[in-house]
């Protein structure tokens, strides 16, 4: 199979960027184990457990495996961005709009290839995403991990199929992070740390971890830095030049879905939570995490008018958010 051939076809299923690499063991896995053992996963235990060890080679995940098709779909949309919820979570949930494009690249391949074995990897599968995009020539890693292309920015997911086609491969383009740092400097909780010769996330400072992987308590010493952010952050890409132009999606179903504001959201019964996510990126917080992250950023926005709704988050019987709710009345 062509690699012109996959890029084009990509194309037509929705992927702005397409490029293949070899399904070889990852030549990052030994920065990934470091990172691992340094802690920055925190309490991301499918980062931790025997999941692991299979990100080392992606023949874990299919035998066959002889190259891995490596996609990127745009999701930017000119919607709020007063930074409550991430730009990635504006539209539907991504996993299922991915998955769908890519099964649908799949059927393409096969009418041009015949049959083969793959297996469709967006998010969830123990693979190292950025890394086999980068060596696919997707982007380059910024200092603020993110996989970043020249001219379309950072504003993209990612996606693979892993298969047993033989494919001609691509190579990685030219680092041109340069001298800069804003991210580095823009990062309100200094989660972008230097690692050796290089910059990575310490998750457990990352207010995209604190608002959405983590489960139990916000350690305080985090709290104020968060801001106002309910559901993940985007400052460190907000600040990459490399962003400034950049385009904004055709997908109708990363349009902007309404969203309450944040006093509303307040207020959402466990029912009511669960239908306004539904289908949306923002159901991972779940309506425990959503009400944590409330007031903590009720709290540092300080605002009289939030006394309230913060009253009534301290009358939870969920303890954790009653907890976060005192914290902020105690900032008013
Ligand atoms: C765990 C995770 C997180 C964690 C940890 C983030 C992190 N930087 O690792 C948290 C919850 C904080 C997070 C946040 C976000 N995430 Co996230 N996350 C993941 C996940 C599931 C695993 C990432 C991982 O393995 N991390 C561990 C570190 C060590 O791996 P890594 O950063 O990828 O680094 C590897 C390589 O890049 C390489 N490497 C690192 N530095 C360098 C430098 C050089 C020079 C070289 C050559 C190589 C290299 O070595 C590492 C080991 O392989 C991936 C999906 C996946 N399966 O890969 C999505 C993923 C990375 N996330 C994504 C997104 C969109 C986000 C957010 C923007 C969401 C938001 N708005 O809140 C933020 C961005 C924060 C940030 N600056 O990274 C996208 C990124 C798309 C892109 N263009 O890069 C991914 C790929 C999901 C997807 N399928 O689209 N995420
Ligand atoms: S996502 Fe936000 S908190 Fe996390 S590294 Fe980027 S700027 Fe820092
Ligand atoms: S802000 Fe600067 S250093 Fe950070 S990723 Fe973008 S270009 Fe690289």
């Amino acid at each position: 199979m062509r690699n012109e051939t996959v890029k084009r076809l990509a194309r037509e299923c929705g992927f702005e960027l397409a490029g293949v690499a070899a399904a070889e063991p990852a030549a990052d896995f030994a920065k990934y184990q470091q990172w691992v053992e340094r802690g920055y996963a925190g309490e991301m235990g499918y980062l931790t457990d025997r999941r692991a060890e299979v990100r080392g080679d992606p023949r874990n995940l299919l035998p066959s495996a002889r190259s891995i098709i490596c996609v990127g779909k745009l999701y930017n949309t000119p919607g709020p961005a007063d930074g409550l919820i991430s730009r990635y979570a504006w539209g539907n949930d991504y996993h299922r709009v991915m998955r769908a494009g890519l099964e649908n690249l799949v059927e393409l391949l096969a009418r041009e290839a015949g049959p083969f074995e793959y297996k469709i990897c967006v998010d969830t599968a123990p693979l190292l995403e950025r890394s086999y995009a980068r060596e696919a020539g997707l982007g380059w890693i910024g200092k603020n991990t993110c996989l970043i292309h020249e001219p379309l920015g950072s504003w993209f997911f990612l996606g693979e199929i892993v298969t047993s086609l033989a494919m001609e491969t691509d190579s990685p383009p030219q680092d041109r992070c340069g001298t800069c740092t804003r991210c580095i400097d823009a990062c309100p909780t200094q989660a972008i740390v230097r690692d050796e010769e290089r910059w990575t996330i310490d998750s457990r400072r990352c207010i995209s971890y604190l608002t959405i992987e983590l489960r139990g308590p916000i350690p305080e010493e985090h709290r104020e830095g968060m801001g106002a952010h309910v559901f993940g952050c985007d400052i460190c890409q907000d600040v990459c030049p490399w962003n400034s132009r950049a385009p904004v999606t055709e997908e109708q179903a990363f349009s902007e879905r309404p969203f309450p504001d944040i006093e509303n959201i307040a207020k959402l019964s466990y029912d009511a939570y669960h239908q306004i996510t539904a289908d949306s990126p923002v159901a991972r917080a779940k309506h425990s995490g959503v009400l944590r992250n409330v007031a903590v950023a009720m709290g540092n926005l300080g605002l009289e008018r939030f006394r309230e709704p913060l009253e009534v988050l301290e009358a939870s019987p969920d303890e954790m958010v009653a907890e976060h709710a005192q914290w902020a009345l105690r900032k008013l």
